[in-house]
């Protein structure tokens, strides 16, 4: 892998079209590139600042600043003592209708929430229109920012009609598991997902830096009987989620 990179930047540097001068940008690019090609595993370890300073002929100074742009990005990550590494990305295919605490127990991450709003009040005109209640009912407002190894990960707000979920404090984890004790777990969704630039609020809440690229993923969800249980408006970390479907010929 240090041979990879090496090689990797000694390209760039030799590279006419590149046309950078600056020796943390082509190492930085480097780094992007040898994770691009495979020729790093994600989880997988960087060469030590020491080693990589050595072998570049590049002082620690650079190397360091290469890095730092990196972990803000988010494609490598930091532990304290233990090194830089190739951050993991989560992989979520989009043919299940599962829940952010599933998706999260299935890859072994403990999922929390911090909640910011669990209420309850009357219908607004779009989420009136979004769940096909009669202005004037009531519904579940819920707004989370969902973690996983205490990494925030997503933003999330929900809307649940109360005839459905008749108390917000029923959510405790989960919502999906509340519905379930219900009875009223969804079988079926529509989802709309969006590229998005995270904004100053959303970034500070995701821990990413603000103009960062984002997954804004709408879902509405519908009961065996076709009322609709949920709509939920996501933003989920793109420097972290692949969303993937299976694709099959008719
Ligand atoms: C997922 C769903 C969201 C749902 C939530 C329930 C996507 C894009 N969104 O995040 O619509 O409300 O899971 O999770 O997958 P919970 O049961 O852990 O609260």
């Amino acid at each position: 892998m240090e041979a990879a990179l090496a090689h990797e930047y000694r390209r760039i540097c030799h590279d006419p079209a590149t046309h950078q001068p600056l020796a943390y940008l082509r190492l930085r690019q480097a780094i992007r590139n040898i994770i691009g090609h495979r020729d790093i595993e994600p989880g997988q370890a960087l060469p030590s600042e020491r080693d990589l300073s050595q072998t570049l002929k590049l002082s620690r100074v650079t190397v360091r600043k290469a890095i730092a742009g990196l972990v803000e990005e988010g494609l490598l990550t930091q532990r304290h003592g233990a090194g830089t590494f190739i951050a993991e990305r989560i992989v979520k295919p989009m043919s299940r209708l599962t829940s952010f605490t599933e998706d999260l127990r299935e890859r072994g991450l403990s999922p929390r929430s911090e909640f910011f709003e669990r209420g309850i009040g009357e219908v607004t005109p779009e989420e009136s229109m979004a769940l096909n209640l009669s202005p004037g009912s009531l519904v579940v407002r819920l707004h989370r920012v969902r973690y996983g190894q205490d990494e925030p990960l997503a933003i999330e707000r929900s809307v649940v009609p109360a005839s459905v979920l008749p108390d917000p404090h029923l959510v405790r984890d989960s919502l999906y598991e509340a519905l379930e004790k219900l009875n009223a777990r969804p079988r079926r969704a529509l989802q709309r997902l969006r590229a998005v630039s995270l904004n100053a609020q959303q970034a500070r809440l995701l821990h990413v830096s603000v103009g960062s690229a984002g997954l804004n993923i709408e879902r509405r969800s519908f009961l065996d009987d076709g009322r609709v249980v949920e709509f939920t408006c996501s933003w989920y970390r793109g420097d972290i989620y692949d969303f993937v479907a299976e694709l099959q010929t008719d």
